[in-house]
């Protein structure tokens, strides 16, 4: 007798988007992506050699959309491979630490190779990890914004992997804004309640009119 696995089910989806990590190494890219796809703070976390892939499946609006994500390593020599990952990818997060200012500083270098490597659409937001290091930072959230919007990135929000602070947050907005832009309407406001969470002016989601984008990023 033919037995249902349930595999045939898990595999089912409305949309599938590629997400890649990219940043200096130990921002915490792999940490993110755990603690997406298992809500679990795995803290000893070897350096990413080459690419690391990872696939979660989202419920929005009754859609599944399967969330594939390329976790790639932040250290040089390990360059020429990542590169060869940015061409299919719908939507890129740009990472860095709040404690580690240098990492910050490498951002526009980052955000350069996503969009001299990647496709021309791209969707980039970029995420400030470690955020529950608040006694360390050493990049203020309003830089980031500042950066965001200069670079016409979707939007900048901090994230802390250990705390699973602003994580899902992050991904649930990549795949709304991939969705919006392949015909799907954004039926609500799911950043607006969020901390330390901006939205660019080039977003396909409704911005509050109360609210100006300076007040979202606190500056
Ligand atoms: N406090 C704190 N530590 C974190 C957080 N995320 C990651 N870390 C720590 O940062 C270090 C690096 O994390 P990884 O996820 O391996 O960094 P990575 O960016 O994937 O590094 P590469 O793979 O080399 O590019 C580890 O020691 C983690 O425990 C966070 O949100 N908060
Ligand atoms: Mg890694």
């Amino acid at each position: 007798m033919m037995q249902s696995t349930g595999h045939e089910h898990e595999d089912s989806f409305d949309y599938l988007f590629k997400i890649i990590l990219v940043g200096d190494s130990d921002v915490g890219k792999t940490c993110v992506v755990q603690s997406f796809k298992t809500g679990i703070f795995a803290e000893n976390q070897q350096n990413t050699i080459g690419v690391d892939f990872t696939v979660r499946t989202l419920d929005i609006d009754g859609k599944k959309i399967k969330m594939q994500v390329w976790d790639t390593a932040g250290q040089e020599r390990f360059r020429t491979i990542t590169q060869s990952y940015y061409r299919s990818a719908h939507g890129a997060m740009v990472a860095y630490d709040i404690t580690r200012r240098p990492t910050f500083e490498s951002v526009p270098h980052w955000i350069h190779e996503i969009r001299h490597y990647g496709a021309a659409s791209v969707v980039l937001i970029l995420i400030g990890n470690k955020s529950d290091l608040h006694n360390e930072r050493q990049v203020l959230f309003e830089d980031a914004c500042t950066l965001a919007e200069d670079k016409g990135v979707l939007a900048a929000l901090e994230t802390s992997a250990k705390e699973a602070q602003n994580v899902d947050a992050a991904f649930i907005l990549m795949a709304r804004e991939l969705l919006a832009r392949n015909g799907m309407p954004i039926t609500d406001e799911i950043h607006r309640e969020t901390p330390q969470f901006m939205l660019g002016r080039n977003s396909s989601h409704p911005i509050d009119g109360d609210e100006s984008l300076q007040k979202k990023c606190g500056c």
